[in-house]
């Protein structure tokens, strides 16, 4: 047993494919996944277990999904994709004409920059990921900046922005982001229609989807149909207001000014161990620590782990299989010399010098959690699983129902631990989006969810 975490909220479906109950009309089911943890089964936010950083390369039915709206049903006959914008001859592509440009391959990490946001103390509303809102993926397909030049990028260009085949829920923004004209012309930023050696699955965003090498995932826009060049920084809000982090380190738990803030890009250096997982029991003799790091597109040159609380270090073996951008497996043999509890650790370093850190810069959405993990264990004793503590849901009042599931399920709010501040917040960003909250329900709702599923 090896894909557990000991945190709330647990929802791990085993060996099955997810016939998610979406009930809503445009949701498509998602492909096959297996052994995934369920953030959000509606819309589809799927994590992948610890125990898949153990394998070089991520397998469809574990990498992990997010998306923001409900999957898209694109038909690739009918599907095409606009170029637009600051170019002199704007053109329309069909799937094969596209694939009609050279192809071309290359392994990445793709992460979610809320990824670990639920270790990030306090708490930020979103997402609770843990470790697993990353994959290794081996992507194919063209180089954008074939496809930009056959339109013919103006003088004057500063950005690329992407739409995708993703409709909005309720009031929603549509979901629009855009990278800088020299991320976009880089010769490892990709159209990508392959994943794995197979056509992208709808959840990864068939047909079409960027991939943005070294940069976190919200970048990697999924069912692409609109690439737009400007001659100015978009102002959407997943560019404006979310997707942000600070220009510098701030205090956990700070305010921070909207003028202080910059879009997320690059990953940051990282290691996770995979095995063992926290609280797990393991019995004296050997014991094989395995995790995997990355970063972003500067190759992992050393990982060390430490079995004594951080007191000394030694090198990781680092796998054979490697790549720029894509994620390295470590390895090392532990022999405790008496039993007890223990606190393993890991610590990337990259071809840059870049070296992880003990602590994570705490930001106010969470985003680009790089700590050292640490894990404990217990060496000798009596085998135990890691406990779960799945509190039992609440029933919901009718407010809540019908201010909430009509657009996403119980789950994702389940998955939230929030002070009254923060679901204030999150409530108001709710009615904007198009909640229907009645103004005398407004008070009742927040309360309950501030009971429930508040900061403990
Ligand atoms: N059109 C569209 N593209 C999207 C998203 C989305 O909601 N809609 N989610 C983004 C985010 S935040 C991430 S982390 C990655 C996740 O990709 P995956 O679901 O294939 O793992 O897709 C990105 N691309
Ligand atoms: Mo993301």
């Amino acid at each position: 047993m090896r894909n557990g975490y000991p945190d709330r909220n647990r929802n791990t479906a085993r060996r099955a494919i997810l016939r998610l109950l979406a009930a809503a009309p445009a949701a498509l089911v998602s492909a096959e996944k297996r052994d995934m943890i369920v953030r959000s089964a509606k819309p589809e936010d799927f994590e992948m277990p610890p125990d898949g950083f153990l394998t070089w390369i991520t397998p469809v039915e574990r990498f992990y999904v997010r998306s923001h709206v409900y999957t898209p049903n694109v038909a690739p006959e009918q599907w095409r994709l606009t170029i637009s914008g600051r170019v002199s001859t704007p053109v329309k592509w069909t799937l094969q004409e596209l694939k009609q440009l050279p192809r071309v391959e290359l392994v990445s990490v793709m992460e979610c920059a809320g990824n670990g946001r639920s270790f990030h103390d306090p708490r930020v509303i979103g997402l609770q990921w843990s470790l697993g809102a990353v994959g290794n993926a081996r992507w194919a397909g063209v180089r954008l900046a074939d496809v930009l030049n056959k339109a013919g990028v103006n003088a004057g260009a500063k950005e690329v922005i992407f739409n995708g085949a993703d409709v909005p829920i309720g009031k929603m923004p549509d979901f629009i982001r855009g990278i800088p004209l020299a991320k976009a012309l880089h010769p490892d930023t990709l159209l990508a229609y392959d994943m794995n050696g197979a056509a992208l699955e709808p959840s990864h965003g068939f047909p079409l989807r960027v991939v943005v090498p070294g940069w976190a995932g919200d970048s990697w826009i999924k069912w692409v149909t609109d690439i737009q060049v400007l001659d100015h920084e978009f102002d959407g809000f997943w560019m404006k207001t979310a997707y942000r982090r600070p220009v510098r380190p701030v205090a956990p738990g700070a305010a921070v000014p909207p003028e202080q803030m910059e879009p997320v890009t690059n990953l940051r250096v990282k290691s996770v161990i995979a095995s063992p997982v926290s609280g797990e029991t393991v019995a004296p003799g050997s014991v094989r620590i395995q995790g995997a790091a990355w970063s972003d597109g500067a190759p992992i040159t050393r990982v060390e782990v430490s079995t004594d609380s951080g007191r000394t270090w030694r090198a990781a073996r680092l796998g054979s299989d490697s790549a720029k951008y894509g994620w390295r497996l470590f390895d090392a043999t532990w022999i405790p010399k008496q039993p007890g509890s223990y606190v393993l650790m890991a610590k990337a370093t990259d071809t840059n010098g870049d070296i992880q850190p003990m602590v994570a810069d705490w930001n106010p959405s969470g985003y680009s959690y790089n700590a050292c993990p640490q894990v404990r264990v217990e060496v000798g004793g009596e085998p135990r699983k890691p406990v779960s503590k799945t509190p039992a849901m609440p029933q919901l009042p009718a407010t809540v129902k019908q201010a909430c599931l009509g657009c996403h399920g119980e789950d994702i709010i389940a998955g939230q631990r929030l002070t009254r501040a923060q679901w204030e917040r999150d409530v108001q960003k709710m009615i904007g989006w198009g909640a229907p909250v009645r103004p005398e329900d407004r008070e009742g709702i927040i309360s309950f969810l501030v009971r429930h599923f508040g900061a403990q």
